[in-house]
């Protein structure tokens, strides 16, 4: 049987990379030849992961909706934090945010995106059911209150790695048993440059879900000696950290404190009024916000005016985002530009920032075979200059790692990416204090 011709013209396909990454799309369905009902849109849309749907109308609106989570009928409205709408205006696809914890009704009827149903009632037609209390979506933008549709498709969303090794690998590391000792010692030594700051304060930053609590939860382990979950990690639609913390991560041996403090915080999210609020942020690099301090997306945090100001010690000496590889395509042009306020924040406050790129192992099949490859691997070396390029960060301070998530033993591959990471973070922290010490 020949193969089902897609409407989707390759000039299309290759501009929605922007919005999706460097991925293939496989044709699952399309409803003139399927049928425009939800039965035949199930049989073969069910259980394939993320898909694309692209809908046509006779105005030659091309629009449509991308979801990471399976059709599976369960009924349940589903929570899906990469959903989103597009349309092309002016030649190029747009990205319209759909509400994450709504993003589509799993039901038995067709394709539907937010109250936006494709093949509604199996009829060729698209139907927006609004409603007064939610956001709505600007149906004239996406699809000129065309409701006809010419054609519906759905295509399987599938990560594409054209994966190669570098000759070279571009930053030497060496992987022994000695050199983790050596790291270890290394960072037990440091001194901060100014000897009135005993601990230099890190504060972790990034989208929900990154990895903030899992860096610190890893580089406790390798001072526990064992793999521990201190702080808690996991997934859900909103933040899994709401409060605060400062966590002091002290040496197995002797439980002598390091001397550094990673600051964990809630997530960043694109909508304002949630997850971590720029200005709190501001008010944790002054020193101001308290741990365990309960942050409220929808009022920041008001420092006392009658309490004296922080000391250097208690303030922020560097600033690290963390940033889940395999979402850096992903990452909406909101989140971007909330990221990019909150470096411009950091910038006026000149503290040092980087960037620990996390999730490495599920980002490129040769690190998950073995984490060595890592700066061998074409693909991952992609990534960093991706997020160094959407951050503004140089590539120099992105710091690709893999926190440890299921393992129940310490890795050596682990350690060595973690504790290195630390080791740039505690000299970007010097060159923080040193020019402090030259502006007294
Ligand atoms: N495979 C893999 N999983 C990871 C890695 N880092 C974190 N995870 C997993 O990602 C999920 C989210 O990690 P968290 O540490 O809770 O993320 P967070 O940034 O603190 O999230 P919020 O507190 O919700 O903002 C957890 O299930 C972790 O186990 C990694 O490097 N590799
Ligand atoms: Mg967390």
């Amino acid at each position: 049987m020949a193969p089902i011709a897609s409407d989707l013209p390759e000039e299309k396909r290759k501009q929605l990379f922007a919005l999706l990454g460097n991925v293939e799309l496989t044709l699952l369905y399309k409803a003139s030849v399927h049928g425009y009902n939800a039965t035949a849109f199930h049989q073969r849309c069910d259980y394939q992961g993320p898909t694309l749907l692209v809908a046509y109308n006779s105005l030659g609106c091309i629009f449509g909706g991308y979801t990471s989570v399976d059709y599976a009928q369960s009924g349940q409205q589903i929570t899906d934090n990469e959903a989103f709408l597009f349309s092309f205006r002016d030649g190029t696809p747009v990205r319209i945010q759909v509400n994450s914890n709504n993003a589509r009704l799993d039901d038995a009827g067709g394709p539907n995106f937010d109250r936006l149903y494709f093949c509604y009632n199996n009829q060729p037609v698209v139907h927006y059911m609004s409603l007064k209390w939610a956001v709505p979506i600007n149906t004239e933008q996406l699809y000129g209150n065309n409701t006809e549709l010419t054609e519906c498709e759905v295509y399987k969303v599938n990560q594409s790695l054209q994966v190669s090794f570098l000759e070279k690998p571009w930053r030497n590391i060496l992987w022994t048993a000695k050199q983790r000792e050596e790291l270890m010692e290394l960072i037990r030594n440091h001194k901060p440059i100014m000897a009135y700051v005993s601990r230099v304060r890190i504060l972790m930053i990034g989208p929900i879900g990154a990895g903030k609590s899992s860096f610190f939860n890893s580089i406790n382990s390798i001072f526990m000696g064992h793999v521990t979950n201190k702080a808690m990690s996991g997934s859900a639609g909103t933040s899994v950290t709401t409060k605060f913390r400062t966590y002091p991560v002290k040496d197995g041996r002797e439980r002598k404190p390091l001397p550094f403090v990673l600051c964990d915080t809630m997530g960043l999210e694109e909508q304002s009024g949630a997850g971590l609020d720029i200005e709190d942020i501001s008010s944790i690099v002054q020193g101001h916000i308290p741990d365990r301090y309960k942050f409220n997306p929808k009022a920041p945090f008001q420092p006392d005016k009658a309490s004296k100001p922080a000391s250097l010690q208690e303030k922020i000496h560097c600033a690290v985002y963390v940033i889940d590889a395999t979402k850096i395509s992903l990452m909406s042009d909101k989140l971007e530009e909330k990221l990019s306020s909150v470096r411009s924040q950091l910038n006026s406050m000149e503290i040092p920032q980087m960037v620990v790129m996390t999730k490495v192992d599920e980002t490129c099949p040769h690190v998950q075979n073995d984490l060595e490859n890592i700066y061998a691997s074409s693909y991952i070396k992609m990534k960093v200059q991706e997020v160094s390029s959407r951050l503004g960060v140089p590539v120099s301070c992105v710091l690709p790692v893999k926190n440890y998530s299921q393992e129940l033993e310490l890795e050596l591959k682990c350690d060595i990416l973690l504790l290195s990471a630390i080791k740039q973070m505690l000299r970007s922290a010097d060159d923080y204090l040193d020019d402090v010490v030259d502006s007294i």
